[in-house]
């Protein structure tokens, strides 16, 4: 699949999801290219249709795009719940397993998707396999004693690889934190790996979603298909 059909897959389960929101909603927008198309999706509804909700948002870059267009975007802590969270994923498996993170926005992904009260993922139909592991795991750590945390990963036989951007620094999250990415090619006790790397000092969170997400809504050829 080329990109452009990858993007026209993406933009058509962004379309439909952005049915989902309806006035005086709270609505947790998510990162990533996938979001992308269902914020503009729903800016057109703003000014076009008249649609008025409220945004909670998982990255600056969305809260920007959000506030575009003129969508309403409050903190977390303003809100005592959000009625649905829509967000991408890099990995989905048939058991709603995800793989989160390529974005770097894992951590406030899943604050915000733990606090809502649905939660729905937006993937084109590559996304969707039978089970994560080839997509690297993002895991979220703080700088200091980063070096060690990758030496932990690498004893365990994580294949760790701390995430660089373009100017040849660590990428940082909007929290200011490294992401490392583990190379693991299968994870089929998700699990015990989720809580193995959560017991470890110095590591925020890590981007297995497991047992969390209600609905996946997939761009496939055929038409955008829901997975419940
Ligand atoms: C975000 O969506 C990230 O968690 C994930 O990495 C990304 C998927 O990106 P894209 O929609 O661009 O494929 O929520």
């Amino acid at each position: 699949m080329d990109k452009t059909q990858q993007d026209a897959l993406k933009k058509a389960a962004g379309i439909e999801a952005a049915k989902l929101i309806e006035n005086g909603m709270i609505a947790g927008l998510g990162t990533g290219s996938t979001v992308r198309f269902l914020v503009d999706e729903l800016g057109r509804r703003v000014q076009e249709e008249g649609l008025t909700f409220t945004g909670v948002t998982t990255s600056r870059r969305t809260q920007e795009q959000a506030e575009g267009y003129g969508i309403k975007i409050v903190d977390i802590d303003d809100v005592d719940h959000i009625d649905v969270t829509i967000d991408g994923a890099d990995e989905v498996d048939q058991n709603f397993n995800s793989i989160k993170g390529g974005g770097a926005a894992l951590l406030w992904e899943k604050i915000v998707a733990t606090n809502s009260n649905k939660i729905v993922w937006i993937v084109d139909e590559s996304k969707v396999v039978d089970t994560i592991g080839k997509f690297p795991l993002p895991v979220e750590v703080i700088p200091f004693g980063a070096g060690h945390v990758i030496k932990r990963f690498e004893d365990r036989g994580y294949q760790p690889t701390l995430r660089m951007a373009e100017d040849g620094k660590p990428v940082r999250t909007d929290e200011n934190n490294y992401v490392v990415d583990l190379h693991l090619e299968l994870i089929d006790h998700p699990q015990d790996l989720a809580e193995d790397l959560i017991n470890t000092v110095g590591v925020v969170e890590h981007g297995l979603f497991l047992n969390m997400v209600d609905t996946v809504i997939v761009g496939d050829p055929h038409g955008p298909r829901v997975m419940t």
